[in-house]
């Protein structure tokens, strides 16, 4: 097979890597690191690695799909149909209604041009200003942040900061697991740099934490305070720039005030720290040369979001430590491009060229440059509001593009409702499988990575070209294409005879038309095209007209993008979050991030070997509060909130302090019965930014009675099964699916009750399975409600169905795993009591090393013969590829040595 290379970007994180795609024009068929790439010159983490293992067919979505009464199942149409249907809705609705009865909930990975269509399609066309997008969920309160106390939304500094700095402090972010390839950066400095400082501010002890000196384990949501004790420190031994604050900021004298109540006694008791902490991370940031802050969600998703990004930021104005190489507030983006949004103006209180939406000169020039008369002065509803507004029967015609609000949005029984009650939901998905398609009216297939082309940022302001490698499978388009020929029919409905928007046939002309609106701004890009792109490689912004480079750094000249050029001191209290740990609900659930998957998992939950690392949605808590419950490692707990209940399994793990849990946001209902971890989580939001506190809420836990097991295995056709049998699992009290298997794809299933199900629903999942008939030995013993079966073809596993009780599903899947049927299989199924020979544990048959196939069993074994970190990687080849992996295998490496010298 011929195949060519074409240079594109990661679609996962806001790292922003270069790829280089290999396909043959149809398949993509590999994907590596771009060397040239300035944002991770040639390294790819474990997810972008296995970029091309994720594209099943089977989960895509192919063609337009119209639903004409929600009783009734959705059939495929045409594009024709399907946009003439959406354009008709949305105009009588808008005819009744008024345009804010509308609505677009839009994404942080959608490209630039995407974005501007859809606000000119929303801010333009209808005029409203109901388009908000995920990123509320992920990077508002550094908007917030930023422009409050700097002038603009602008991080300041760039990636080459983190070789520069000699002290680090990562806040709230698990770059290990979420900016891997970052973190990279961060391991080599370090190492070449042991004098370099990093001070890790968690409440859990993450991967991150592998390269602290100090990890600050503060209480969930209380940074405001540490942030506010460390300055009144500073203050205290004079490390501050005295200078600096005089020359450069205002609001300096406010801020004193306030920081005089956070004595070290206060702020030590209030964050659960230690005194002598508090005094070492003051210390490390008062006489450093050049002191770089990294942060993310642990900050930005809290009722004081805003309130936790201005006291960093007021700790860099108060040492004069920005604007210089190797120091200044650097945020790191979520999303691939949650940037190219807060430029585009795609949060609804925002507009195009970093305006303001409630800013009437802002909206008269955006709206003299589209040509028409005004934009909408009615403010635009934030995502949590926007789905109230649903709910409340506000909106009648909602279109989410590129995100899955049905998994990803707090309190989910309420976003459930409020998408089964829209009258008109419209949903633009590149994958089918999604929680969110299930409630779409129209459901229209997007072009996705690798198939389409535009521009993103990255959290350091850069720009990359996002190039086409294949065409996209089916009927899918590009979403600017799709957006823009709504618009268009729209266009005949609002504006007949008027001259039109969107007169768009390529994305190349909406970069264009977009740029402009940038001009003599902060962010201005003016002087950018896709061929200087080209030619030059991937440039930050700002990069205006007749400019021969990007702009590699703020700020340097101490004058802020305020009106005055001074930047401000924020003056906040700290205030606890929203919800308090009681009597009935004794534990603070945190929620974040694993390394392997991607938030819902549409994409890496096709892959089986992202599987590997963590196979089931299990609840993180420190081990002495499993001893206080009673309960044993991989228990399954009802978790319950104020909200909603959820069942999961329950895992001792010392990196959670008591009194708190962690739970990974990437189960949603379709991997986890029970509408997934959002079930739990509440809507309370930040008064400024209105991003929710999605890191912190309270719950109860307790053991799960559920003695009827099932456990299943079938290789082959995951997609179709998985949507086969899935539905069937309603039935249980728990079911969790998962992908397993590298070379052999299989679905896997775990499932409880109360009691056994109906003879007829286990005979239809039995039948799903292929365990019915055919080659498969079988045992039932039907007084204890037991039953085995195992298909067996060509003297390999095909299929497992365990029923009643599952103790030998390990020693099954590691024969299915290894190819193997042999005697034992046979002794074991016809005896009636079933201990598994050799039984193999969850724990140990952990995939380490995803890239090299290691297994934590096998690096355990290494190390407990002595193995270093060196020698691990030449006897098992683990950490060799991608480095992923490597944190986790220096935390074995010291706890070995901790046991030992124990
Ligand atoms: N593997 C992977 N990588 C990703 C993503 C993914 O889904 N998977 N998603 C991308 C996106 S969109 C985003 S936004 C980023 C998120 O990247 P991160 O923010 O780094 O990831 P999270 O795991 O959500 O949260 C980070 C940490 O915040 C901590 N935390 C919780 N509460 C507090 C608190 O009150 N104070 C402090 N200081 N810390 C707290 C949590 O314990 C957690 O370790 O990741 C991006 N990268
Ligand atoms: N409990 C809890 N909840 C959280 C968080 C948390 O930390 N804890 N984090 C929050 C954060 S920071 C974020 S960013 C959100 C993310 O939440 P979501 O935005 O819901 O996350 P994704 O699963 O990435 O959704 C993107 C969707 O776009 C689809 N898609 C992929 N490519 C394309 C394309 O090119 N075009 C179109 N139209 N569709 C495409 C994917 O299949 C996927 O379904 O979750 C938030 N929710
Ligand atoms: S760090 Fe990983 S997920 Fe993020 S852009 Fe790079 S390869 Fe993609
Ligand atoms: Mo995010």
């Amino acid at each position: 097979m011929a195949t060519t290379t074409t240079a594109s970007t990661c679609c996962y994180c806001g790292v922003g890597c270069g790829v280089l795609i290999e396909h043959d024009g149809d398949t993509i068929v590999d994907v590596r690191g771009d060397p040239e790439h300035p944002a991770n010159f040639g390294k790819l983490c474990s997810k972008g690695s296995t970029l091309h293992l994720t594209g099943d067919l089977d989960a895509r979505g192919l063609y337009p799909e119209l639903r004409l009464g929600k009783q009734l199942a959705r059939a495929r149409t045409s594009w024709d149909e399907a946009l003439d249907h959406a354009a008709s809705v949305f105009a009588e609705t808008i005819r009744e209604h008024g345009p804010d009865s509308v609505a677009f909930y839009v994404s942080g990975q959608l490209l630039t041009e995407d974005y501007y269509a859809f606000n000119k399609l929303a801010r333009g066309l209808i005029g409203t200003n109901n388009i908000d997008s995920n990123s509320r969920l992920c990077m508002s309160s550094a908007v917030v942040g930023y422009k409050r106390s700097l002038g603009a939304d602008a991080p300041p500094c760039n990636y080459q900061d983190i070789e520069l700095s000699d002290c680090i402090v990562i806040a709230g972010s698990n770059m290990a697991y979420a900016h891997p390839v970052l973190f990279r950066r961060l391991e080599e400095t370090k190492a070449a740099n042991p004098d370099m400082r990093v001070i890790v501010i968690d409440p859990r002890r993450t991967d991150t934490c592998d390269l602290a000196d100090v990890h600050v384990a503060i209480l969930p949501g209380t940074d405001v305070a540490l942030f506010h004790g460390i300055l009144h420190i500073l203050m205290w031994e004079g490390w501050i720039d005295r200078n600096y604050i005089e020359q450069h900021t205002d609001g300096f004298d406010a801020l004193k005030q306030l920081a005089r109540n956070y004595t070290p006694g206060v702020v030590a008791e209030i964050c659960g720290i230690s005194l002598e902490q508090l005094q070492q991370c003051a210390q490390l940031i008062g006489k450093a040369e050049n002191f770089l802050s990294l942060w993310c969600m642990g900050l930005n998703q809290s009722s004081s979001g805003t309130a936790k990004n201005s006291a960093l930021i007021n700790l860099h104005l108060a040492t004069g430590q920005i604007g210089k190489p190797g120091a200044g507030p650097f945020s790191l983006t979520g999303q691939p491009n949650a940037m190219g949004g807060r430029e585009t103006g795609s949060l609804s209180n925002l507009l195009p060229g970093h305006r303001e939406a409630a800013n009437a000169d802002d909206r008269q020039a955006v709206a003299d440059y589209w040509g028409v008369e005004s934009l909408p002065s009615s403010p635009g509803l934030s995502a949590i509001e926007l789905f109230e507004q649903v709910n409340a029967g506000k909106i009648k015609a909602l279109w989410v593009a590129c995100t899955n609000p049905a998994q990803s949005l707090p309190d989910q029984h309420n976003v459930q409702k409020a998408l089964a009650s829209c009258p008109f939901v419209v949903v633009q998905e590149a994958f089918f499988t999604t929680e969110t398609c299930a409630f779409a009216d129209l459901l229209l297939p997007a072009a996705s990575w690798g198939e389409k082309a535009g521009t993103v940022t990255n959290s350091e302001r850069r720009i990359s070209h996002v190039r086409r490698a294949v065409s996209a499978p089916g009927a899918a388009r590009p979403d600017w294409a799709i957006t823009t020929d709504f618009a268009r029919r729209l266009e005949q409905h609002l504006r007949p005879g008027m001259p039109g928007l969107f007169n768009f046939d390529h994305e190349e002309q909406l970069f264009e038309q977009y740029k402009q609106l940038t001009a003599g701004r902060d962010l201005d890009i003016s002087g950018l095209t896709y061929s200087l792109l080209d030619e030059i490689g991937p440039q930050q912004w700002p990069f205006p007209a007749g400019a021969q480079h990007g702009t590699a750094r703020l700020y340097s000249d101490g004058k802020f993008a305020t009106a005055n050029g001074r930047a401000q001191f924020i003056s906040e209290a700290y205030a606890a979050p929203k919800e308090k740990r009681d009597a009935r609900h004794s534990l603070t659930l945190n929620t974040g991030r694993l390394r392997d998957h991607w938030h819902g998992m549409s994409r890496t939950g096709n892959a089986a070997r992202l599987f590997g690392h963590v196979q089931t949605a299990a609840l993180s808590v420190h081990p002495d509060e499993l001893r206080r419950r009673r309960l044993q490692d991989g228990d399954l707990v009802r978790v319950s909130s104020r909200r909603g209940k959820l069942v999961v399994a329950v895992q001792g793990d010392d990196s959670v302090r008591s009194g708190q849990a962690y739970l990974p946001m990437h189960w949603g209902d379709r991997f986890l019965k029970g509408l997934g971890t959002n079930a739990l989580t509440l809507p309370a939001v930040d008064p400024l930014s209105r991003q929710p506190e999605l890191k912190h809420c309270a719950i109860n836990i307790e053991k799960a009675d559920l003695p009827w097991q099932l456990f299943a295995l079938i290789e082959g056709n995951v997609q179709q099964r998985f949507s086969q049998l899935r539905p069937l699992f309603e039935a249980f009290s728990y079911a969790n699916f998962a992908l397993t298997g590298r070379d052999r794809p299989a679905l896997m299933i775990s499932a409880a009750n109360e009691q056994a199900p109906n003879s007829e629903l286990l005979a239809k999942i039995d039948q799903l399975l292929a365990v019915d008939n055919g080659p498969v030995l079988a045992y039932d013993d039907p007084v204890r409600a037991v039953g085995k079966r195992v298909r067996i073809e060509q003297g390999r596993i095909t299929s497992i169905r365990l029923a009643g009780e599952t103790a030998a599903r390990h020693w099954l899947k590691d024969l299915w795993n290894k190819g193997q049927a042999d005697e034992s299989l046979r002794r074991w199924l016809l005896a009636p009591l079933s201990a598994a020979p050799g039984t193999v544990s969850i724990e140990s048959s952990k995939t380490l090393c995803n890239c090299m196939n290691v297994s934590l069993q096998q690096v355990n074994s290494a190390i407990a013969g002595g193995a270093d970190l060196a020698q691990l990687k030449t006897q098992l080849g683990c950490g060799t590829s991608c480095g992923s992996c490597i944190p986790e295998i220096n935390q074995l490496l010291r706890s070995h040595h901790c046991a030992l010298s124990a």
